[in-house]
């Protein structure tokens, strides 16, 4: 299924007057909208190949319909996403689950959907059919060099895929860890990781990064090999300026300062990228923005500041990508919504008087501080992000036009009701 332009066009222009109406009340009232709105125009928010099919819990999964059957249709259905907002022009691969049989073939029908290769993925938290070894007890942390060796093969292969493919970052998320005290002796534990990493690192192309995703726990419960954000950072680190961490929002435990987490990580210039989602009490994998939209406006505005302090551009020096799971939810339906969620938190952020608060932070005002932030975070920018996707040739509301065209409906036609999507 393809949305023609026309459709977009006729449905904004249904839209059209009530949208200027609250966009320009909402412009009078604050300055440099027009860079706002290009900023936004230019960021972009990479959509995970997992993330298309309905997920399932350890206790079940209820099947979606129309759920693509192949990497195709996968790139298919981020397009159809891209062409209703214009924010996702990007899908991050899942390797072994997408591998590409044509790649000459599947990078033009990326590019015919205007869609880039974001950050691929590596996957040693799981045993393939056709696997020598088992990863039942760690991949890169494993007592047997043999397993670590394994590991760093799977994802020097998953670099080549992405090379082909002309994406430039690699991230690698390791469940590595262990469930009991005594298990595991985590210096060693540790060392091994670092050691089978550095073989990974010296496998980049010289232009590409590789991420290292920290996770609290799970499936893991006692210790998790890259657990936090420090341990991130020390692999990051010993391995060099190509390597930086991972935030996934997920990731943390209850209550962590994230907003924090990453002002420091941008500091010290190692902060690599992102998996949005948002979570009440642990690796949930929500809808971006669905639980805490406060936190993640706060992150933004954690990541404005701190962008704008090193001179970084925003939409290309940072990996955006999500990282969600849509159990029951449809997930085209669930990731636009993410995306809103998303370009709505950068737009507050933009409008934070980053002056004004630097100024009360020198002052010790703490009333007029949070004044300031809240100032932003209280207005409605809806307008404003619409504006953006209407000069992109977006829909101006992209779920109701997803539903007015009745894609799924459309997709249910084309692939059937029982699909099955590889994934979470
Ligand atoms: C796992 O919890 C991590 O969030 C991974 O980033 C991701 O979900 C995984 O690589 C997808 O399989
Ligand atoms: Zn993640
Ligand atoms: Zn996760
Ligand atoms: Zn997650």
């Amino acid at each position: 299924m393809q949305i023609e332009k026309y459709k977009i066009d006729d449905f904004n222009q249904q839209q059209e007057q009530e949208h200027k109406r609250k966009f320009e009340v909402l412009a009078s009232s604050l300055n440099n909208v027009e860079g706002v709105l290009q900023k936004l125009v230019d960021f972009q928010i990479g959509i995970p190949s997992w993330a298309l099919g309905t997920g399932g819990t350890r206790f079940g999964r209820f099947s979606g319909s129309g759920e693509p059957r192949s990497l195709e249709e996968k790139i298919e259905d981020v397009g159809l996403l891209h062409a209703l907002n214009q924010s996702s022009g990007a899908i991050s691969l899942h390797i072994p689950w997408d591998i590409p049989q044509d790649y000459k073939a599947i990078k033009a029908l990326a590019a015919q959907h205007g869609l880039k290769f974001d950050a691929v993925n590596s996957n040693t938290f799981q045993d393939q059919p056709d696997q020598k070894q088992s990863y039942k007890f760690g991949s890169m942390q494993h007592v047997d060099k043999a397993i670590r060796r394994q590991a760093v093969e799977h994802n020097i292969e998953v670099i080549r895929h992405g090379i082909e493919l002309g994406s430039d970052a690699l991230t690698v998320w390791l469940s590595d860890g262990s469930s009991f005290p005594g298990q595991l002796n985590f210096r060693n534990a540790f060392e091994n990781t670092l050691e089978s990493l550095q073989e990974v690192y010296a496998a980049l192309p010289d232009d590409w990064k590789v991420f290292v995703e920290y996770k609290a726990f799970e499936p893991n419960f006692y210790s998790m090999t890259v657990g936090d954000w420090g341990q991130s950072l020390l692999f990051a680190n010993k391995l060099g300026p190509k390597a930086y961490t991972l935030v996934d929002l997920g990731h943390h435990l209850p209550n962590a300062n994230i907003e924090q987490i990453v002002s420091l990580l941008l500091m010290e210039g190692k902060l690599g990228g992102f998996h949005f989602n948002d979570s009440k009490y642990g690796d949930d994998d929500l809808t971006t923005g669905s639980i805490k939209p406060y936190q993640l406006f706060l992150i933004f505005n954690s990541l404005v500041d701190g962008m704008d302090a090193r001179g970084m551009d925003h939409a290309t020096s940072l990996a955006w990508m999500i990282d969600a799971s849509h159990n029951v939810k449809d997930p085209l339906e669930d990731l636009l919504q993410s995306v809103e969620a998303i370009m709505i938190a950068y737009a507050q952020a933009l409008l934070v008087d980053q002056q004004g608060l630097k100024g009360a932070q020198q002052e010790n005002d703490v009333v007029r501080c949070q004044e300031i932030l809240q100032e932003a975070f209280r207005t409605d920018v809806r307008p404003i992000v619409a504006e953006a996707r209407l000069r992109t040739g977006a829909a101006l509301r992209p779920l109701q036009l997803f539903r007015e065209l009745k894609v799924r409906e459309n997709l249910i036609n084309e692939r059937g009701l029982k699909t099955v999507a590889t994934g979470l």
